[in-house]
């Protein structure tokens, strides 16, 4: 069991309620790990320490408390929540191992989630290849460092030999895993060129991981896809067949790995295979948790991570989920506000507002075929 310390370095324009669930949804993904965590620490400063990310001063202040702690409330993790540059992880992680702790950032840890959650050989790679984009350049910068510590720049340093071969082999290995990744981009590219024929009409649902998408493809399909509170519950894609009961046709229905603040775009291009569904859907249904009272600057994170996969200009209706939980919500304003992504309140979870969704659904794949 991992006991964690959370450091969270924020600006200072980040208000109290924001920094509060920075750092709650921080918890949420180390327990979804596995994890347990022993302390929370915020930093508010300008801009983060040049060398160690989390003032220098601070970190020696959070190990001395970990050192008064009994055993089994010691911490042997310490995760930051933002993404650190290589050396800044590699001058933390000099400081913490000495107290037998491993340093993570925000994305190390979302990695390591992806991989304790992913179970078909075409996520697995995709994982592979996030990691060695992320971890890669540490390997880099630690070439560097040991340079210096040499004796200078100029001079090669010990282990700098390793580190070469060690480039070379990480090198080797992304360009083999990239053209694996291409045999399932085919496969997929085939199903979808099988369903045009069909004239069968694509929609994929999209959103902020937890908002209860898969909740919502189990209630519109017979599809039985795992369900959990948990952070990426859902790691691969799922497609499952819509009744529309109009033209008594079917449409399909996607669900797939959800989206969270702060995630680098290199790792939203690994992942490109399996987000492949949305990028060619017909129609995006943005699942929101509007019980989530930030569920505003989530719809901004969604829409940023559309934009970065190219699709921000898809037909698009924002589905507001999770409505049993929030009786009191002012639809009118809400509609109002979001009334051009043609907006629905629905409770996937007691199957609420569903027919209006499909009727909408059907609505727009009848006026593609028009
Ligand atoms: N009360 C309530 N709970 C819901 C509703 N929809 C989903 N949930 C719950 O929200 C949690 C997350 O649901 P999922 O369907 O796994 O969410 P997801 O968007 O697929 O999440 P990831 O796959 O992790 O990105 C589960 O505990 C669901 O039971 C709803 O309409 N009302
Ligand atoms: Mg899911």
């Amino acid at each position: 069991m991992q006991k964690t310390i959370l450091v969270d370095v924020i600006s200072s324009d980040v208000t109290k309620e924001q920094s509060q669930e920075r750092l709650s949804e921080l918890e949420n993904l180390v327990k979804t790990y596995g994890g347990i965590v022993v302390v929370k620490v915020i930093q508010k400063r300008g801009m983060p320490d040049y060398r160690t990310y989390i003032g220098s001063g601070k970190i020696e202040g959070v190990l001395n408390e970990n050192k008064q702690n009994g055993k089994e409330k010691r911490a042997n993790l310490l995760i930051i929540n933002n993404l650190l540059k290589p050396s800044q992880i590699y001058n933390l992680g000099e400081i913490c191992t000495k107290d037998g702790i491993e340093v993570w950032d925000r994305v190390d840890l979302i990695l390591k989630i992806f991989d304790k959650h992913a179970k078909s050989v075409e996520s697995k790679l995709q994982i592979e290849l996030a990691a060695i984009r992320h971890m890669g350049p540490r390997i880099y910068g630690l070439g560097l460092e040991l340079t210096r510590q040499a004796g200078g720049i100029g001079t090669r340093g010990i282990g700098e030999t390793n580190i070469q071969i060690m480039k070379r082999h990480l090198r080797r290995r992304e360009q083999k895993i990239k053209e694996k990744l291409k045999h399932y981009d085919l496969v997929q590219a085939n199903h979808r060129k099988q369903r045009r024929k069909k004239d069968l009409k694509t929609i994929s649902l999209v959103g902020y991981t937890n908002a209860g998408k898969s909740t919502l493809l189990n209630a519109l399909t017979k599809k039985g896809v795992y369900v959990a509170d948990k952070l990426f519950a859902t790691l691969e894609t799922t497609v499952g067949q819509l009744f529309l009961p109009e033209s008594q046709k079917i449409a399909l229905l996607s669900d797939t790995i959800g989206f969270i603040q702060d995630l680098p775009p290199d790792l939203i291009d690994a992942f490109k295979s399996t987000l492949s569904e949305i990028i060619d859907a017909d129609l995006l249904l943005h699942v929101i948790d509007v019980s989530d009272p930030l569920y505003e600057s989530k719809i901004l994170v969604v829409e940023d991570i559309l934009n970065e996969l190219g699709v921000d200009k898809k037909p698009k209706v924002y589905v507001f989920n999770k409505v049993d939980l929030n009786p009191g919500l002012d639809k009118d304003i809400i509609s109002e506000h979001y009334n051009c992504f043609s907006p629905i309140f629905v409770s996937a979870e007691n199957k609420e507002g569903l027919k209006e969704l499909t009727s909408k659904i059907e609505a727009f794949c009848n006026s593609l075929q028009g």
